[in-house]
């Protein structure tokens, strides 16, 4: 792209205001477009200091709002069958996603992580190692900072860890991280991609761009990523992780030993004892980040050192505090069934449940199969209440409460609880409708807890 190129940046949130500031650091002009008519449009010009070079749309977006664009670039938010998307496909206007306008411009080595769950654990783990072993390394993406905040800061020796999540991938060009990995894929956002081929095909599409100098780090135990992996057509170098079987090659957890072998030969890397992460979700994000960290060229010692100090990151499963001999956990980044199965399987024993939120369109049938007498009562906010109440009633349970906010959902909790009980906010939802997202969803759940 040239240096004074005039760019539509669509969505002026945490990524769109990222954007716009590195396109005016380049030199070019943008038209900053919400479709929300509510924002002042004064407070957000006075974000920039090169405030003249800088239009803001709000609301509805005209054709004349676009004469001289010459390319868009888009939030992740933002789903491409927004009416405008139309509009700048008729008038043939590329549309790059946030990370990939940050790639064109980043210097250095980058690491991509997805998944549908584990990534920002993973993410910030592998972020961990690098800074143990590397000067300059920067975690951004779907975890909270903008890549496109810190593109132009990096330089050739920089290691850059990026967190992507579908939405981000959707509007990628030539976006090609050194080292990919892909944790797993599981039904979500389907609202958005409407069909599981289409979401695994955006995920996959993050190694698309991958030669044989890239590596690519694959979930054995998803059928979809070993078929991918083992594909004859997957330029980059392959690494394979599995939490279920022994492999011939690649990274593998053999009782409490995450091992790694090459040719049929197996070494021991990590008694997973030692570590402060629980659950078999958190030794494959382990095994992940070893697999990529090595990839990068740092020594084992450096990678056992960084995961063994490493806890688990805020909102996921996060323990809060223990009132009354209740203990109340924050797992609000379960944002979908999956990973809400993960936190119940964590639970060391009898729990009340806070659910409910955002509807993506989830199946919410095994989420409920997973409560196996676990979850003595399920106390439900927002819009998915009914359809989650009426799934749980098909599979025969009843202990169903439903509550207005959040506050009053911890209040529920905290009466029904006895001692010994534990109290998990997992909503299988996402937060948006009721909150900004998941972590002022999880935030807000913790004042709740602590003003007990
Ligand atoms: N907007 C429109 N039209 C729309 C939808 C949104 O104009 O149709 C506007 C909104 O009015 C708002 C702005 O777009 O002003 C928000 O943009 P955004 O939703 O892309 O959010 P950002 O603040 O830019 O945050 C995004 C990611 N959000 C989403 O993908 C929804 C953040 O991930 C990410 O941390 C941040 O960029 C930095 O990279 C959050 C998330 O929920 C955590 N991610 C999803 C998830 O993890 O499941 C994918």
């Amino acid at each position: 792209m040239s240096q004074s190129q005039k760019v539509l940046v669509a969505g002026a949130g945490k990524s769109g205001i990222a954007a716009a500031q590195l396109l005016l650091d380049m030199g070019g002009e943008v038209v900053l477009y919400d479709g929300n008519e509510q924002l002042d449009a004064d407070r957000l010009k006075k974000k920039f200091e090169d405030a003249d070079r800088i239009s803001v749309v709000l609301g509805e977006l005209k054709r004349t709002d676009l004469l001289g664009v010459e390319m868009c670039v888009i939030s992740p938010g933002i789903s491409l069958e927004t009416p405008f998307v139309a509009v700048l496909d008729e008038a043939g206007i590329p549309i790059w996603s946030e990370i990939q306008l940050a790639y064109q411009c980043a210097k250095g080595k980058l690491i991509a992580i997805t998944g549908t769950n584990g990534k920002t654990t993973t993410t910030a783990l592998t972020g961990e190692i690098m800074k143990a072993y590397f000067d300059d390394v920067y975690v951004v993406g779907n975890i909270g900072i903008p890549y496109t905040q810190v593109a132009m800061k990096t330089e050739d020796d920089t290691v850059t860890v990026a967190e992507v999540s579908s939405f981000q991938l959707e509007t990628i060009m030539d976006f090609r991280p050194n080292v990919s990995a892909i944790l797993n894929i599981t039904p979500d956002h389907l609202n958005r991609h409407h069909t599981m081929e289409c979401y695994t095909a955006v995920k996959e599409s993050i190694a698309s761009n991958q030669t044989e100098e890239d590596t690519c780090v694959l979930n054995y135990d998803d059928p979809a990523l070993r078929e991918f992996g083992e594909s004859e057509e997957r330029k980059p170098k392959v690494v394979f992780f599995s939490s279920r079987q022994k492999l011939k090659d690649g990274y593998f957890l053999d009782g409490d030993q995450i091992c790694f072998a090459e040719n049929g030969k197996a070494e021991p890397l990590l008694d997973v004892r030692e570590m402060q992460l629980l659950g078999r979700h958190n030794y494959e994000n382990v095994m992940a980040a070893i697999a990529i960290s090595r990839a990068m060229g740092v020594p084992l010692p450096v990678i056992q050192k960084a995961v063994k100090a490493f806890k688990a990151v805020e909102h996921r499963i996060e323990f809060v505090l223990e009132r009354s001999g209740v203990k109340y956990y924050n797992d609000s980044k379960g944002t979908n069934p999956d990973a809400a199965i993960q936190a119940i399987r964590a639970m060391p024993g009898p729990t009340l449940l806070i659910a409910g939120g955002y509807d993506k369109e989830a199946s919410y049938d095994e989420w409920i199969e997973a409560f196996e007498g676990k979850v003595r009562y399920l106390v439900l906010i927002g819009q998915t209440r009914d359809k989650i109440a009426q799934c749980a009633k098909a599979h025969g349970f009843y202990d169903i409460m439903y509550a207005e906010d959040m506050s009053e959902a911890v209040r529920v909790c905290a009466s029904y609880a006895n001692m010994g009980d534990n109290v998990l906010l997992s909503p299988a939802c996402a937060s948006w409708g009721m909150f900004r997202d998941y972590e002022e969803r999880g935030e807000i759940f913790k004042e709740c807890v602590r003003s007990l």
